[in-house]
């Protein structure tokens, strides 16, 4: 007999994510991720200026605001035919880089390490660290207060099988607190060179307008550095810890087996550290091309059903209260991207599978073959739940890395901003990057006066929440999710591992 999970909404994400699996023989048979919030906020860009879409995108959310300033200016500067200077590389690098590590970072303590540590632990530490030891003194106090929910983000939580070593709970405990303060640390550099965070002012189409100073770029420098070591010692080494754990889990969360990817963090030759691709079965092909995407409603709460390029969209409209009370089928306000007709996953597992079947990052396959002994796993174990973790870490390692060359490489004093001109005929442009949960692509036309006529964003976690397509083809995280084994349907924590192993940001994926 079927039985219904509900997850509503899924904690420890970004936005508002309805989850729905049926389950046969405790396995799920069934999934539907459905997305709430619709905004309209490519509708209201019409009409505006064209740089304003940097600073209005932006405001589609507050996690990855730089990939959204990112994206506009790349379809600004594709548009207008502009290419940043030297340090308009740099320096943009250097604000993105850190944000995506400070990414990296709260993925992996603040929203999924609950999942796996266990954290009422605390109360049986002994240590000397000043932070647990408070932690620990709050637990107590909460527990002690007869509250109805003490403590509740530590203690409420599904009843499953985490972390037994005290030992190893002990190290997590104290890393998920220290990791805060990397955070905040981290901040501070894409302050440096993106004057504030989230939702930056000095990305712009052209460039980087905050000129970089010596002070600034050692600041920049030293906090880098101390991070560095954080990554390194702590993240790299507590992932590989719970991965070592948790074997089963390169096993479960498989996707479509299908990875898309764009190119992100360019150097000064035209490469980059993380290369644009779409694999399917492993096998990889260079490039992303917009024009291979089709976005699908038949399961979306819009009218009419189908697939449209995406500035074709202009005609589509929300179903009203009326039809949306009447609707049966239609379960989600996301939209259903496809390309080249595929499902395909995005996101840190994508890109480390792409750039590693690439070959263009020797840095990154020496480090994933060396992973890979110690786990004894292969690259085809990315496509899983702790491969998404793993990737994370990879991903945070080798940018912070490149972060610092790349500050060492910025000339001291020179301005990396090239100056637009006003476009004087109708423009399309296209930008593409790689934001922190996946391929993103900001299209714009400009039209007369340089007001824009027509915007349209294809976000990483519309591609991976996505609903079925026109061909009843699940999205990537229904996939991911079925055939998931639960083994009490009352503590669905295998459905949270999974869910939150693909990081979902459901602002950003409705907007
Ligand atoms: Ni709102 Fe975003 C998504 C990322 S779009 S968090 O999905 O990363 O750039």
């Amino acid at each position: 007999m079927r039985k219904k999970i509900i997850v509503d909404p899924v904690t420890r994400i970004e936005g508002h994510l309805k989850v729905e699996v049926e389950i046969e023989n405790n396995r799920v048979v069934e999934a539907k991720c459905s997305a709430d919030m619709f905004r309209g906020i490519e509708k209201s860009l019409k009409g505006y200026d064209y740089l304003t879409a940097i600073q209005i995108t932006q405001r589609t959310c507050g996690c990855c605001p730089y990939a959204h300033a990112e994206a506009a200016a790349l379809a600004i500067e594709n548009a207008l035919n502009i290419d940043l200077n030297k340090n308009g590389k740099l320096l943009r690098n250097l604000v993105i880089g850190a944000y995506k590590v400070k990414d990296y970072i709260l993925h992996f303590y603040t929203l999924s390490l609950l999942d796996f540590m266990d954290i009422a632990a605390i109360l049986k530490y002994n240590g000397n660290d000043v932070e647990v030891l408070k932690l620990k003194e709050w637990v107590v106090k909460e527990i002690n207060s007869k509250a109805i929910f003490p403590s509740a983000l530590f203690l409420q939580r599904y009843n499953a099988a985490y972390i037994k070593s005290r030992e190893l709970n002990f190290t997590l405990i104290e890393s998920y607190l220290e990791s805060f303060q990397v955070m905040r640390e981290i901040e501070e550099m894409v302050k440096i060179f993106g004057a504030k965070s989230p939702h930056m002012t000095a990305i712009e189409a052209g460039g980087i307008t905050t000129l970089p100073t010596a002070d600034k770029l050692l600041k920049y420098i030293n906090i880098a550095q101390k991070s560095k070591v954080f990554v390194y010692e702590k993240y790299l080494k507590d992932v590989l810890a719970v991965a070592k754990k948790y074997k089963s889990y390169f096993k479960i969360g498989k996707g479509p087996n299908s990875f898309l990817t764009a190119n992100t963090l360019p150097d000064l030759n035209g490469n980059y550290t993380f290369v644009a691709g779409f694999s399917k079965n492993f096998k990889f092909e260079a490039g992303v091309d917009a024009n291979e995407i089709i976005e699908y409603h038949d399961y979306a709460y819009y009218k009419p059903d189908g697939g449209f390029a995406p500035l074709e969209l202009e005609e589509l409209q929300p179903l009203t209260l009326k039809e949306f009370k009447a609707n049966d089928k239609k379960y989600s306000w996301a939209k259903a991207p496809r390309y080249k007709n595929t499902v395909v996953e995005v996101g840190p597992a994508a890109m480390v599978i792409n750039t590693y079947l690439s070959g263009k990052n020797k840095k990154l396959n020496q480090m994933v073959d060396k992973i890979n002994r110690e786990l004894n796993i292969t690259i085809r174990d990315y496509n899983s739940v702790m491969g998404r973790h793993l990737s994370r870490v990879i991903m945070a390692c080798l940018m912070i890395d490149k972060l610092i060359d790349d500050a060492f490489n910025v000339d001291e004093g020179v301005l990396g901003f090239t100056q637009l001109e006003m476009p004087s005929s109708f423009k399309t442009g296209v930008g593409i990057t790689d934001a922190t949960r996946g391929t993103l692509v900001h299209m714009i036309q400009i039209g007369k006066d340089g007001y824009i006529d027509n915007y349209e964003m294809i976000v990483p976690t519309t591609w991976n929440i996505s609903p079925k397509d026109n061909k009843d083809i699940p999205g990537a995280l229904e996939l991911m999710l079925l055939n998931t084994k639960i083994k009490d349907p009352k503590n669905p924590i295998e459905i949270a591992r999974v869910i939150r192993s693909t990081d979902p940001c459901l602002a950003c994926s409705v907007h």
